[in-house]
């Protein structure tokens, strides 16, 4: 019978490419069948939101039997599994992915417009999922979709967040967050998992018991699973995204409830889900907080049961499973893996110490984001005590061991009373990867030099890459309908096709079609910021785009000091034939971070006051964007002609809004820092803007007393601008209001603002003359899309199947393919 149900189970399998066959029909019907029966609305009493819904769940429908095809497959071939555990999953909205991977588009917009709706707005009533902060959560969402299309099985492990990251409001310029509740209406995409859960404990003590160490926790929690399908590009396999969310043990005090006590009878239940209960919005800065270490260890250690039960399911011998089992630690946040697999191997299972670490090593890797010594996490060890008293413990063991093979003891996951993440994570991972060619020989030459020394193999690298399905291939329409034409539909899972492009640039038409679709690209966005920011721009203006999280190191404030010099230059003379410009901010502040919010506050009233300009206004304008997020960079980006990638060099371990840009046509502005090194060694340096200093040269300036006084004195335009803030020019009403920043950066500039304005305004300038010439510029824009396919992470994620996990990738057979 087994033989009978895989095919039957297969058969949908089969028609992967459906497209054409399932029919509008089919999926009208669908839909009307999950409004009806899933969402018990009538068709006349439906809102925008249930037809969403009900559209989503035909979709899911479709996406199942791939998923169990896959996870079939899997089990069956005895291959490793991927596991990549991450705190963060920046995913955005799911369905036009869901859509477009499957091939259904066509069929969804006709059943759509079938029954009287249409799919624009449907896909835009979706909320983001925004269950990260940054470029780490979204690298890991583009990871997720990767897996799936070089059908490498794999599981993403994380939290399920009952509030993802804030959204961004401007009060009179200033940032003001408010809770984030994608939640709110039911989630689509997600299987509630009742039966997958575990039980994890905190605090407590640990006694010895003829030898053998037993830990007394006294708290506990359930971590229960909620499993989205990941579902590949043409629908050709599905991996599963896990992510957990916290419950009680015990419900509810049904006792305490009688007596009439009504809150205290809930607060079990309360306490416990706090753990899953929001993201902390940190970025690249960490808090040391307790609730943070707990939400950690709570999704480390539900996902470590998780691997182990499934392995010990299909296999008896538990030395195999590093040859079952790639798990994968995206930063530091799930470093706890290492002593809690010891902890599982050694204490529960029985597994001598010495294997258990050998074990747990070969089974583990670290991916290093970021260098800034505030980012790299470190727990006091009193806290790790507390909570984790065992994992504290082993951690001393695994520190000591990996002290006795280097007897001059230079280095310890343990200094000045912390848990140092990084040192621990480095010690239990058998590699270790920097996410750009840069980044990676930085971590050899700086934080990790010694434990390089001792580990000369372990650092590896791998350049971080982009999904071309969501960035290309949706984001951008009218540029992903010109490459089809011109070279195929290959491209979309073989970046590198893109190349083929560059023969045809010498053909009548293809750039003028590449300049069209830029030039339409820009026009829907004109059109956009009137309507929502009541905002009029010049549509065939530079647009020059700035999108990130907003930080120092990131250096808004360089290009905003650049806004200001342009601008006092135009008004001083405006008929001397300036290109037009649209600077364009978006990003949000960690709500903690002061400097950052002063920053934003004051992009919003050098904005409102240039505006206002009637003399400049015909060649520059402000857009600062609020709430920045996945939707918001998918609008933005295809619009950009100019990418600003102007981080202090050695600062950005990689970028990935970069490559975005580079992929969409968007020159780069940029210094050499992170991956930028490496698209401007693909798309050539004289399609790539360099400025500033390099990483060695920042270090050297650093040293320079009274370096940023030095750059201000020699740069007339640069002290205008910062005399202007000083003075109070964008905030009449507090003209000491940016002391603060106009002080910074003139005696510490820890980032070099100063001391690399003057190269990035030369470089500015530049860039203005370059895009008076349209037909060169978008030659060059064209070069950018065709040379950067590399950046794809499908090459990303077989960069580190083949170097770091040792995994293969499957395929689904076949209807004619016998499965058992
Ligand atoms: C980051 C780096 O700062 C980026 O340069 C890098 O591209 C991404 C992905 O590797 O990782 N490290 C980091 O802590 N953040 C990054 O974006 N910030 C967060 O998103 C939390």
């Amino acid at each position: 019978t087994s033989m009978t149900v895989g095919r039957v189970a297969n058969a949908p399998v089969a028609s992967a490419l459906e497209g054409d066959l399932v029919t509008s029909a089919d999926l009208r019907d669908s839909i009307l069948r999950h409004l009806t029966y899933d969402l018990g609305k009538e068709p006349e009493m439906a809102e925008i939101h249930d037809w969403r819904i009900a559209l989503s769940l035909a979709l899911r429908e479709r996406i199942v039997d791939h998923w169990f095809a896959s996870m079939r497959t899997a089990r069956h071939s005895g291959a490793k599994r991927v596991y990549y555990l991450s705190m963060e999953f920046l995913i955005g909205r799911l369905l036009e992915d869901s859509m477009v991977n499957l091939g259904l588009e066509e069929a969804a917009d006709r059943a759509l417009t079938d029954l009287g709706l249409n799919l624009q707005d449907i896909l835009a009533d979706e909320p983001d999922a925004a269950l990260g902060n940054g470029g780490l959560g979204r690298l890991a969402a583009c990871f997720m979709e990767s897996l799936a299309t070089v059908g490498c099985p794999a599981f993403g492990y994380g939290i399920r967040y009952e509030h993802g990251l804030f959204k961004q409001r401007f009060v009179q310029g200033r940032q003001v967050e408010e809770p984030e509740d994608w939640l709110q209406q039911r989630p689509a995409w997600e299987f509630e998992r009742s039966d997958i859960a575990f039980k994890l404990c905190f605090g407590g003590e640990v006694s010895e018991d003829g030898g053998k160490a037993v830990w007394h926790p006294e708290e506990a929690v359930v971590a229960k699973a909620y499993d989205t399908p990941i579902i590949s590009w043409q629908g050709r396999w599905a991996n599963t995204l896990r992510l957990w969310s916290a419950r009680p043990l015990h419900g509810f005090d049904l006792e305490r409830f009688n007596r009439g006590e009504f809150a205290a009878a809930a607060e079990p239940e309360a306490l416990a889900r706090t753990i899953s209960r929001v993201l902390y919005p940190d970025d690249t800065t960490e808090q040391g907080k307790e609730l943070r270490l707990k939400q950690e260890f709570f999704f480390t250690a539900a996902s470590l049961r998780d691997i182990l039960r499934r392995f010990e399911a299909e296999h008896d011998n538990l030395r195999l499973l590093p040859q079952k089992a790639a798990i994968q630690l995206n930063d530091t946040h799930p470093a706890i893996a290492g002593p809690e697999m010891v902890r599982l191997l050694h204490d529960e299972r029985g597994m001598e110490l010495d294997e258990a670490i050998v074990t747990a090593r070969a089974c583990l890797s670290y991916t290093n984001h970021t260098l800034m010594p505030e980012a790299l996490e470190r727990w006091p060890e009193h806290l790790m005590h507390r909570l984790l008293p065992r994992h504290m413990q082993l951690i001393e063991r695994i520190d000591a061991a990996h002290a006795v093979k280097q007897p001059t003891r230079q280095v310890s996951a343990l200094e000045h009373g912390e848990v140092k993440m990084g040192e621990l994570a480095f010690m239990m991972a058998h590699k270790v990867n920097g996410v750009s060619a840069l980044h990676t020989e930085l971590m050899k030459s700086t934080v990790f030099a010694e434990l390089h020394r001792l580990h000369p193999d372990r650092i590896v690298n791998q350049t971080n890459g982009v999904t071309p399905r969501r960035w290309v291939l949706s984001a951008n329409r009218r540029l992903s309908a010109l490459i089809t034409d011109t070279i195929g539909e290959g491209w979309v899972d073989d970046l590198e096709q893109l190349e083929q492009l560059e023969p045809y640039f010498g053909d009548a038409g293809f750039l003028d079609r590449y300049a069209a679709a830029k030039r339409e690209n820009k026009a829907d966005l004109s059109n956009w910021l009137a309507t929502e920011m009541d905002l009029k721009v010049d549509p065939t203006a530079l647009f020059d785009v700035q999108i990130k999280r907003i930080h120092e190191y990131k250096r808004q404030h360089m290009n905003l000091l650049e806004t200001i010099a342009l601008w006092k230059e135009i008004a001083a003379n405006p008929d001397a034939g300036w290109t037009p410009r649209v600077k364009i901010f978006a990003g949000k502040a960690a709500p903690g971070y002061v400097f950052a919010k002063e920053i934003v506050h004051l992009i919003n009233e050098v904005a409102a006051v240039i505006n206002a300009d009637p003399v400049t206004a015909p060649y520059l304008k402000v857009a600062f964007l609020p709430n920045y997020n996945v939707t918001l960079a998918e609008r933005l980006i295809p619009a950009a002609d100019l990418s600003e990638q102007i981080s202090t060099a050695g600062k950005e371990a990689s970028g990935t809004g970069n490559m975005k840009f580079a992929l969409n046509g968007a020159l780069t502005v940029g210094t050499l820092d992170g991956a930028n090194v490496e698209i401007r060694e693909r798309v050539g340096e004289e399609n790539f803007f360099l400025f500033g200093m390099t990483a060695d040269e920042v270090i050297a300036r650093r040293e320079v007393p009274g370096h940023a006084a030095q750059a201000i004195e020699a740069d007339a335009r640069l002290a205008g601008a910062l005399a202007d803030i000083g003075e109070g020019r964008f905030s009449p009403d507090d003209p000491g209001r940016y002391h603060g920043v106009t002080g910074n950066l003139s005696h510490h500039d820890y980032f070099l603002v100063c001391s690399d304005f003057t190269a990035y305004w030369e470089a500015q300038r530049r860039i203005d003359a370059a895009f008076a010439d349209q037909n060169a510029w978008m030659r060059m824009a064209a070069i950018n899309t065709a040379r950067s396919g590399w950046f794809s992470s499908d090459r990303a994620i077989r960069g580190y199947m083949a170097d770091i996990w040792n995994a293969e990738a499957l395929e689904v057979p076949g209807p004619g393919d016998v499965l058992h």
